[in-house]
Parts: C-alpha cells; sequence; structure tokens
C-alpha cells in the first residue's frame, strides 16, 4: 500500500498503529470497508492500546488452540468481512493454504458491490475459490436476522469450524447453536462474540493471522493437537486477556 510517509514519518513513536489505520481507509476508499468499519476499527485500537500493542503470552495459548482446532477440522472456513480483506488478505489466502480451509465472503453491512470487491482483493492475493458472493450464498443460519445469515450451503452452512475475525455477536452464538466450533479474533474480551466463541484470540487481527499460520505450520502432522484443544480454556484466557489489559498480569 502507498503510505504517506511525510503524513506519517516511520520514526513516528505511533507509526504502526498510524499504518494499520491507514490501510482501512485505503480499503473503506476502494469499497471493501464499510464506514461502519472504520468506526469498528476505533474500538480495537482503544482495546489494543490497552494490550500494549503486541501479541500477549494469552493471545498466544489461544493462537495455538485455534491453529491445532483448524489442523482437527475436516471442513473449516473463514468467513472475510470488510476489514479482514482490508488488513490482511494475503494472510487469508495463506492460512487457507496451510490449514485446508475455505475462503467465504460473509459482511454484515451486505451490499453486492462490496461483496465482489473483497472477492476480487482475495483473488489478487491467490485465492482460487472464495465462497459466499451473489446467489451462491443460498443457505440461510437459523433465527439470525442479520444479512449475515446468508450463507454458501458447501461452505460456512457445512462447515465444522468456522473463524471468524471482527464479528458481531449474534453470529457467532448462531453458529454455536448450530453445533460448529467457532474460533474468534477480537481485541474486546468482553464481547459477546468473545464469550460465544470456543476460542478467542484477543488480538489485532494484522498481528493474530501470521502468528496463526506460523503455529499451523508448526503443529502440522503433530500427535498432541487434540491435547492441545482440549486443555484449553476459553473463559479462563479471556479473563487472563482483561488482566493484562487491567495491568495485574
Ligand atoms: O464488513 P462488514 O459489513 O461485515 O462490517 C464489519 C464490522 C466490523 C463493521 C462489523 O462486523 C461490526 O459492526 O462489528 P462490531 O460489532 O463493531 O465488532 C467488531 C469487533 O472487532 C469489536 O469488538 C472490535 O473491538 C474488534 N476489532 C476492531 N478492529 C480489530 C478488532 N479485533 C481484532 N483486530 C482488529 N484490527
Amino acid at each position: 500500500m502507498n503510505i504517506n510517509h511525510i503524513v506519517i514519518p516511520p520514526d513516528h513513536p505511533r507509526a504502526k498503529s498510524l499504518y494499520i489505520r491507514e490501510m482501512l481507509v485505503s480499503g473503506f476508499r476502494r469499497g471493501l470497508v464499510a464506514p461502519e468499519g472504520l468506526i469498528a476499527h476505533g474500538r480495537g485500537e482503544a482495546y489494543d492500546y490497552l494490550l500494549g500493542e503486541r501479541t500477549t503470552t494469552t493471545a498466544k495459548l489461544a493462537i495455538n488452540a485455534a491453529a491445532a482446532l483448524l489442523l482437527l477440522s475436516n471442513r473449516s472456513v473463514i468467513s472475510v468481512n470488510g476489514n479482514t480483506a482490508a488488513l490482511c488478505p494475503g494472510a487469508v489466502v495463506e492460512l487457507a493454504k496451510v490449514t485446508r480451509a475455505n475462503i467465504e465472503v460473509n459482511i454484515f453491512y451486505r451490499t453486492e458491490e462490496r461483496e465482489k470487491a473483497i472477492k476480487a482483493e482475495l483473488e489478487l492475493h491467490g485465492a482460487k475459490k472464495v465462497l459466499g458472493v451473489g446467489s451462491t450464498a443460498s443457505a440461510r443460519i437459523p433465527e439470525l436476522y442479520s444479512e449475515r445469515r446468508r450463507v454458501d450451503p458447501d461452505g460456512i452452512y457445512a462447515a465444522d469450524t468456522v473463524l471468524v475475525p471482527l464479528e458481531d455477536g449474534d453470529r457467532t452464538e448462531a453458529l454455536v447453536k448450530m453445533n460448529k466450533t467457532v474460533i474468534a479474533i477480537d481485541l474486546n474480551p468482553l464481547s459477546r462474540t468473545s464469550k460465544a466463541a470456543n476460542i478467542t484470540i484477543v488480538d489485532n487481527i494484522e498481528r493474530a493471522m501470521p502468528s496463526l499460520i506460523e503455529a499451523a505450520r508448526k503443529l502440522k502432522g503433530s500427535t498432541s493437537l487434540k491435547k492441545i484443544t482440549d486443555n484449553f480454556d476459553n473463559r479462563k484466557n479471556l479473563q487472563d486477556s482483561i488482566k493484562t489489559m487491567k495491568g495485574e498480569i
């Protein structure tokens, strides 16, 4: 991405955070991000500030468990919204390759133009197949009334595990009711999504996705995958994230 180094000098103490902002703004201008996505990012930034803008030991545990779960799954899907497409399209494609997951576009503020723009961005980064766009999203998640309910019958609808970055809580709850295992990436450890998911990675998606790819590469072929997921306690992990933000650990 073309970042204006006159506006954001590389030695600015908050350069990284400001670059990530620019990626969102660029994504908005290119039709990937909903205007509401910029507001959602601001909320995320506030939590990231409290975390110290780093991947904590607590988040690393969740990342490891998420990687193990993705490798154990038979039909996993990475759900992609506007913010995810703007921040880490290449990492989505790479993680899908490493864990043999499908990629599906699923957006809250649904428009056909944005669905297509997100699909094109993923394809530009090497995705061969992108589900959930247009009429292919013909299945419905029961008891969900937002536009997120429309899913691909061969994708999220049939999935055993769904990775949902930057989510609104309703769909996570609905997916769990459908007996799917849900992995969330959410900087807010207090959100309904974080609480409803089976594994929540409290980290910035921009840092979490490359770590998830690395963990999946390391764990591929390991005989301890089930043990890693069985030993993971999401409630405790969320409480530890809150303690980190409060400076208690
Ligand atoms: O592209 P769409 O139409 O699907 O819309 C996407 C947004 C994000 C606008 C939509 O899903 C939404 O309204 O989400 P919420 O309910 O605002 O929740 C977003 C959550 O993601 C909040 O808990 C934020 O703290 C968190 N968040 C924001 N930025 C990041 C993040 N978590 C991880 N990494 C981030 N960079």
